[in-house]
């Protein structure tokens, strides 16, 4: 059976692209760059939860496939919760990586060590045209550090050190990221949920 992961970060894709196709047996997994004239969504919910059901929603209604989505971010306590839902354009410009980091350094430039701790958190959202509807949120902590390091990742994964490690979670493998983050533990508990609903 086909599921459409219904988002367009080139590094959520990849992302969930591993965490799906090798947990949900003989699934095909589509990307919205399979689907044309893909509108864009507008993320009007409050919550990350919403936001990850408006996208797969949205989603299905284009293409009567059934769909997962991911809304997710970065809450800094220091910030109160921000750039929380606002992640993917904090500084004003959608997906520019590194606009959004520097912004983010620039804001916690005064803020000392032992009061930069964060949280990565993943809200997944799965859909089918059948109208079940499933979503849950996972979160991963860490701290925010003051300069970028590692090639792996996307996002603000350079700065971000998950608790117990020393490394960025950008210097972290695929593998060791899938096997901690707010994305794999979400979609390692979606996943049962695919599995069922697209057997029915
Ligand atoms: P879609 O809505 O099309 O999926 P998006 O990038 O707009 O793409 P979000 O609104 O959920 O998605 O924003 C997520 C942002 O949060 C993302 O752009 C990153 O800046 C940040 N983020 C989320 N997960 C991350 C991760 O694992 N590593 C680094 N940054 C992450």
């Amino acid at each position: 059976s086909r599921l459409l992961l219904a988002t367009r970060n080139p590094g959520k894709l990849a992302e969930l692209q591993r965490l799906l196709t090798s947990a949900v047996p003989g699934v095909a997994v589509l990307g919205l760059g399979d689907v044309p004239a893909y509108p864009e969504v507008p993320e009007t919910g409050a919550s990350f939860a919403e936001n990850a059901l408006l996208k797969a929603r949205e989603a299905v209604r284009h293409t009567g496939l059934p769909a997962v989505a991911d809304d997710s971010g970065l809450a800094v306590d220091a910030l109160n919760g921000m750039p929380g839902i606002f992640s993917a354009r904090w500084s004003g410009r959608h997906g520019d990586d590194g606009a959004n980091t520097a912004l983010l350094l620039g804001q916690l430039a005064d803020v000392p060590d032992e009061r930069r701790g964060a949280a990565f958190v993943c809200a997944a959202a799965l859909v089918t045209p059948e109208g079940a509807e499933r979503v849950l949120e996972r979160s991963w902590r860490g701290r925010v550090v003051r300069e970028g390091r590692g090639r792996n990742g996307f996002g603000y994964d350079p700065v971000f050190v998950p608790d117990g490690l020393e490394l960025t979670s950008a210097e972290l493998t695929p593998e060791q990221k899938d096997a901690a983050s707010h994305r794999g533990q979400a979609f390692a508990a979606l996943v049962p949920m695919v599995a069922e609903l697209l057997r029915r």
